[in-house]
């Protein structure tokens, strides 16, 4: 008997793939890029399941030549990727990888916390450029981590590991705004307070971005945010690049009305604003919150049991949109 087909829009681990082909005929991206929108339309014609990464866009159009298409493997916890509306219209099933990448995403959200905070990548530059020929008293100073005020946007299961790690190892005052408050038990755990934005905005000496995005959630932080921290704070997003408005945080940082900002994420990634990149006081990473390879192993191995477990058992394990199933 013939295997459906699958697509994998990113080739990513061999054994993940080689798990896959138990069960599928495996159509992989055989490049390092993604697959422009067109190509992949193109591909899922034919294709019951699809292995998609954060760059894969599927929406209506993505799918509207993909009648046989039933499920979307999202390897990431966050999905603005996908239109889910249009994908529960047309009643393909979305998953997601959530809990696998928590605790590594929060390691690195605290790391460029503290990055940000003590100036590790500009400090890092200017000893590089051979700049470093004596003491001074302010060279490089930054700013305290440890029992200052630390504001969270977004209090998921990122959110409240950051918060975790900043009131339990660092001994920072948590604060935090959420569409929801934790419960008293988890607000306990994570030594956290719930406050208004604007009174995160205004206390947070760091403030950390840790939102799914949406269109609710587009450019949160912009020019009147910006201007409500104080000057010497630092931000921090891990989240989305469309949370911060971008040229209006490289203005802030340029003006210095906050003191740095350390970026995973971009508006346009992997394009940078220009702007960011000639400002000295923020560190750039490239989106590799998520990245040490235990965590991408098991995200990637997590979205494959979604596909599996959908296509050949009939039981996805973090289903977006579980009305499909009905
Ligand atoms: C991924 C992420 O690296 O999980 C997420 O939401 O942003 C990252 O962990 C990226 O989206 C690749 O799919």
């Amino acid at each position: 008997m013939n295997k459906p087909r699958i697509l994998m829009a990113r080739a990513v681990f061999p054994e993940v793939i080689a798990r896959l082909g138990q069960h599928f005929e495996v159509e992989t991206n055989r490049s390092d890029e993604p697959f422009s929108k067109a190509e992949l339309a193109r591909r899922l014609q034919d294709k019951v399941g699809a292995f998609t990464t954060g760059g894969d866009r599927i929406d209506d159009e993505t799918m509207a030549g993909a009648p046989l298409l039933k499920i979307c493997a999202n390897m990431a916890v966050g999905y603005n990727n996908f239109d889910v509306p249009a994908m529960t219209a047309r009643r393909v099933l979305g998953t997601n990888t959530p809990d696998v990448l928590t605790e590594t995403t929060a390691d690195f959200g605290f790391a460029l916390l503290m990055a940000t905070a003590r100036r590790m990548a500009e400090s890092e530059h200017f000893l590089r450029a051979g700049k470093w020929n004596r003491w001074s008293y302010d060279m490089f100073a930054g700013s305290d981590v440890h029992g200052s005020t630390l504001g969270i946007l977004g209090m998921g299961r990122i959110g409240q590991g950051i918060a975790r790690r900043g009131a339990h190892g660092f001994g920072m005052n948590v604060i935090y705004h959420n569409r929801s408050r934790l419960t008293p038990d988890l607000e306990a755990q994570c030594k956290a307070r719930y406050v208004t934005k604007d009174e995160l905005l205004a206390t947070a000496d760091h403030l950390v971005l840790v939102l799914p995005y949406s269109a609710s959630s587009h450019h949160a932080i912009g020019a009147a945010e910006l201007a409500k921290m104080k000057p010497t704070a630092t931000l921090v997003n891990i989240a989305r690049g469309g949370i911060v408005d971008d040229a209006a945080l490289a203005a802030a940082l340029r003006a210095r009305t906050i003191a740095a900002a350390g970026l995973d994420v971009f508006e346009g990634e992997p394009k940078v604003h220009p702007d960011l990149l000639t400002v000295p006081n923020v560190v750039l990473t490239p989106h590799i919150a998520s990245a040490t390879v235990p965590t991408r192993l098991a995200m990637a191995n997590l979205a494959a049991d979604n596909l599996i477990g959908f296509l050949v058992h009939g039981k996805p394990l973090n289903p977006l949109n579980p009305e499909v199933l009905n």
